[in-house]
């Protein structure tokens, strides 16, 4: 079977929210030499946003994506368990993240933890519906050198901005780096509310990570 075909088959499993269809079909993908990573943003995320898109046009309801959710992060959690392990790289500083005020998704948020923790970020995740206040708080007692925001709904994103408006009124904006991502958010949104980096997906924010490092 092709890659393509693999990574068509967990989509529809996800679509279906089908759990026992999609352990099958990832462990084929995985057998037939596929990279979990790969599997993760090619197939069970491509197929999480369709079920999104049906859950906007009414085609199935909140159950569903509830369902849906728990689905995909056992997965995402089976397939990344490998990047999990400590491993003997020199670290690179402190990512402080956080799913903003009013936003309780995690499953990408969770991804990035888990990528920037295995290229070498001391990672700290402050979880989901994180507030400003809390955010600002763990910034004055840890002093990372990168501060990650995630929101999801566009509702939740002016908590972004309302975060660096903080930072600038505490005094402690210029101290670190702030990358900003999640679905609705935008390079260009980035840039209006002054988030010193954009990433559209895991990889990136390691790549925007390492950059404003350097
Ligand atoms: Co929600 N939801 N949801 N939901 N949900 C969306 C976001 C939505 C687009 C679905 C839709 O209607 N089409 C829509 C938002 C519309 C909008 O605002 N524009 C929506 C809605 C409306 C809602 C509720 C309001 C529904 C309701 O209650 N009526 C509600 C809100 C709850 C709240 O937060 N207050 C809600 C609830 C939920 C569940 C709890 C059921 C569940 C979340 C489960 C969980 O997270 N544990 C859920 C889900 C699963 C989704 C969709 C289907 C999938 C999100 C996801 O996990 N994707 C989503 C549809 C969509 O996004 N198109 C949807 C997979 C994940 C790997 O991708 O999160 O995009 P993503 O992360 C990526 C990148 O964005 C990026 O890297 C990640 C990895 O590639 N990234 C960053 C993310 N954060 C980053 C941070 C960075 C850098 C990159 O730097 C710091």
């Amino acid at each position: 079977m092709s890659t393509n075909e693999n990574l068509s088959r967990i989509i529809e499993a996800v679509i279906k929210i089908d759990a026992g269809l999609l352990d099958t079909t990832i462990d084929d993908a995985l057998q037939a030499g596929l990279d979990p990573l790969m599997i993760v943003n090619e197939g069970v995320t491509v197929g999480l946003r369709q079920v999104g898109d049906l859950f906007a046009e009414e085609e199935i309801y909140l159950p569903e994506l509830v369902q849906a959710g728990r689905l995909v992060s056992k997965a995402v959690e089976k397939l990344t368990s490998a990047f999990s392990e400590e491993k003997a790289i020199a670290k690179k500083g402190t990512f402080l993240i956080a799913t903003v005020k009013g936003d309780v998704h995690d499953i990408g948020k969770n991804l990035v933890s888990l990528i920037m923790a295995a290229s070498g970020y001391d990672v700290v995740d402050l979880g989901t519906d994180v507030s400003t206040d809390d955010i600002v708080e763990k910034i004055t007692e840890l002093n990372p050198q990168l501060l990650g925001l995630s929101s999801l709904l566009s509702t939740t994103m002016p908590a972004q901005r309302e975060v660096i408006q903080t930072l600038i009124e505490a005094g402690v904006r210029d101290q670190l780096h702030v990358i900003v991502g999640g679905a609705p958010v935008t390079q260009a949104w980035a840039q209006e509310i002054g988030a010193d980096g954009y990433a559209e997906n895991a990889s990136q924010a390691v790549l925007e990570a390492d950059r404003l490092m350097t």
